[in-house]
């Protein structure tokens, strides 16, 4: 198996188990066009009832003598004569009741409908034959997929920034393929784990987009999607007006750039009629943007959020990701934390309503631990998105195993506490806490041509567990990995089993044996984000800092003495940071700065808890090439070995790792390690003492990660 159907397999359940299933006659999907997602909803069950239970049911679209699944509307049930109690469905949101051989599968729309029908297939896959009737409804309205995809105007395949599974399934030579069989499969994945949006080309937008040969190219990558009740949006670059319309301004109060857009919009809705909107990166990493005109960035959202008003629902998803790459690093008060605050708090308000901000989780750039990003708390009349990233851009890029979804529930479940009232996250991106009908969930998931998607079987857990999430952030994260673990492999023990303890222990271990204790992930920064190089961490324009010298290390961002980040949080939350006491352990670096001496409260000083930490990872990584032996045999040879490849990688990966980050602390602060492994490796053998055949030496930057420091 090469994972082309990721966990959406049906794989044949067992004869004893087969059996246990009552089987109804037929299925009835109460829509006969072929790009309504009721009529996908009938194919997709009957190829899953062909797959998992080996029978062959008959579609129809007219309800049947006899037992059957029936899908459809709220409306097509009526019409059709069902009898509907109360469902208390939400937009998207399903009813399901199996009881015996009779199910009914009841969207609150069609997408609903769909979402009904793989969450049933689901449970048939994990031979699940319950009886159930319950009403499942989205925690939010916005559950999108960001791809970062480039057209490539030269290449031959559009790249993907920070996508590690080959090129764009959209774009090759600076056009939309013709071939879009990947993308509508793509579009079936998402699908069937609630999501209803994307926007499929970077947020470092190419403008040759919106030319008329793109333009009718997107219509088809719609076309291909809207089946599966997926609706396109994608981002634009703020300059287009200039760029691609020849006029001599970009600002957003303009005449002529007003009318530019509109006419862009019309024609993007005639492609497109049921476009899901825009995402719009400005004034960030060299991106233009309205601040380059004068104007606030709320006039740059408005002005696209006007330009789409007329055409249907479509919203602009305005990102709070702004901030200068190139802040200098001698100002001891400059901290890119604090933009989004800075940047967004006075324009509270100043949105029109058909515009959300989207706002990645933490302050800085997809950390392997950060505090959540305080501008949550300060939206209150604009709805919030958040922006997980399921591409690992700074956490192994899909060569290290690490399962994100304990790490987003830090977030989600964190309280901000805004003006003293509980404010979980997960309640402000629902937009229930601040009351707004738009909000949610965006992730960067960046799949490529690779059968695999990402590049990597076991990354997939993400991108299933994103979808999970949004729609219900309260999911327990163990149990969305075992539903996939079976989706994707099988029911053995020993299959779930392995899975869910390597899953589980992978994000605890990546944060130990790359950056721990609030310091962030210590890769390349100025490079690919990619192997260990803290010395790129100060010194560079993009704010990534961890202010390590001789005796001292961590961002003090307090109030009284630092950059003032902490006094972006509600009272309470501030306080809790303000104070090296009440900071958790978990983020003392991030918000203080301390002697590598200092005491945590498990009474280990910094130093020692970061070489500790370091060979603790770095241990735990060692034992998974051992634990997935485990399920040799119990899963097909292709899965398995290109696992097994890429754990035994990981595990040699985590060793450079360790030894990097020890090694630079222990020369940086000339402390001992206790145990006195860091700087001595009795049992290493080092390239230099081996006769070096058909090699050449060459120096390895940082000379940490190399061997012998050669
Ligand atoms: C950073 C990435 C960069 C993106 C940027 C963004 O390194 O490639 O363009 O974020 O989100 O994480 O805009």
């Amino acid at each position: 198996e090469n994972g082309i159907d990721a966990w959406l397999r049906y794989a044949a359940l067992p004869c004893d188990v087969r059996k246990a299933a009552s089987i109804p006659a037929g299925i009835v999907a109460l829509n006969d066009t072929e790009t309504s997602p009721v009529y996908t909803a009938g194919q997709e069950l009957h190829k899953g009832v062909l797959g998992i239970l080996q029978k062959d049911l008959a579609v129809t679209s007219t309800p049947i003598n006899g037992s059957s699944i029936t899908i459809g509307t709220v409306d097509a049930f009526t019409s059709a004569g069902g009898a509907l109690s109360e469902l208390d469905l939400k937009g998207d949101g399903f009813w399901l009741s199996i009881k015996g051989d009779s199910v009914q599968i009841v969207g609150q729309n069609e997408r609903g409908a769909l979402y009904g029908t793989f969450q049933y297939l689901s449970m048939l896959a994990q031979g699940n034959f319950t009886e159930v009737a319950y009403a499942s409804n989205p925690s939010a309205p916005i559950r999108w997929v960001n791809q970062w995809d480039n057209m490539d105007d030269t290449g031959t395949h559009g790249s993907i920034e920070r996508g590690y599974a080959g090129p764009s399934i959209f774009f090759a030579e600076g056009l939309i393929v013709e071939d879009l069989t990947r993308v509508s499969q793509y579009a079936r994945l998402m699908a069937s784990i609630g999501l209803n949006g994307i926007i499929v080309n970077n947020v470092n937008a190419n403008v040759n987009l919106l030319n008329s040969t793109n333009m009718a190219g997107l219509g088809r990558i719609a076309d291909a999607m809207r089946p599966w009740g997926v609706r396109m949006g994608i981002s634009l670059n703020f300059d287009s007006p200039r760029t691609l319309g020849k006029l001599t301004t970009a600002d957003p109060l303009d005449e002529g750039v007003i009318q530019w857009w509109d006419e862009i919009a019309t024609q993007l809705h005639d492609h497109v009629p049921d476009f899901a909107g825009v995402l719009v990166k400005a004034n960030s990493e060299s991106q233009p943007g309205p601040l380059t005109y004068n104007r606030t960035l709320a006039d740059g959202a408005n002005l696209f959020a006007r330009a789409i008003k007329p055409h249907g629902d479509a919203i602009v998803m305005f990102r709070a990701f702004v901030y200068d790459n190139k802040i200098n690093q001698t100002n001891w008060k400059a901290d890119r934390a604090n933009a989004a605050v800075d940047f967004f708090r006075d324009l509270d308000g100043k949105f029109d309503d058909n515009v959300v901000v989207q706002i990645k989780y933490g302050p800085i750039d997809f950390q392997v631990r950060e505090p959540v990003s305080p501008l949550f708390g300060h939206l209150q009349q604009t709805g919030s998105v958040v922006e997980l990233q399921v591409t690992q851009e700074y956490l192994g890029q899909q060569c290290h195993l690490v399962y994100l979804p304990p790490l987003w529930k830090t977030i989600l479940n964190f309280d901000m506490k805004v003006d003293n009232q509980p404010s979980l996250v997960r309640d402000i991106v629902s937009g229930e806490r601040f009351n707004q009908k738009l909000a949610g969930y965006a992730a960067v998931v960046n799949v490529g041509t690779n059968t695999s998607w990402l590049g990597s079987h076991l990354a997939m857990s993400n991108f299933y567990a994103y979808g999970r999430l949004a729609w219900e952030p309260t999911s327990d994260d163990v149990a969305i990995l075992e539903d996939w673990a079976r989706l994707t492999f099988g029911s053995d023990r020993t299959i779930i089993d392995t899975i869910t303890k390597m899953s589980m222990e992978s994000w605890p271990a990546h944060e130990n044996y790359t950056g721990n204790l609030g310091i962030q992930s210590l890769t390349d920064i100025t490079g690919p984000h990619y192997g260990p190089k803290p010395q790129s961490q100060d010194g560079n324009g993009w704010g990534q800092w961890t202010r390590a010298d001789a005796t001292s290390i961590g961002m003090d961002r307090t109030v009284w003495n630092g950059t003032g980040y902490s006094g972006q949080y509600a009272p309470e939350v501030a306080a809790m940071y303000e104070d090296i006491e009440t900071t958790p352990d978990d983020l003392l670096l991030w918000f203080h700065h301390v002697p590598y001496t200092q005491q945590l409260k498990s009474g280990k000083t910094v130093i020692q808890h970061f070489y500790d930490a370091h060979y603790d990872g770095a241990a735990v990584a060692q034992t998974f090439p051992k634990q997935w032996e485990a399920v040799k045999g119990l899963i097909d040879a292709e899965r398995y070995d290109e696992v097994a490849f890429r754990l035994e990688y990981q595990a040699g990966h985590a060793l450079v790792w360790r030894d990097a980050i020890n090694d630079f602390y222990f020369n940086m602060s000339s402390i001992k390690d206790e145990q006195g492994r860091v700087g001595n490796h009795p049992w290493r053998i080092e390239a230099e003492d081996m006769e070096l055949d058909g090699y050449t030496v060459i120096q390895v930057d940082p000379f940490e990660t190399a061997s012998g420091f050669h």
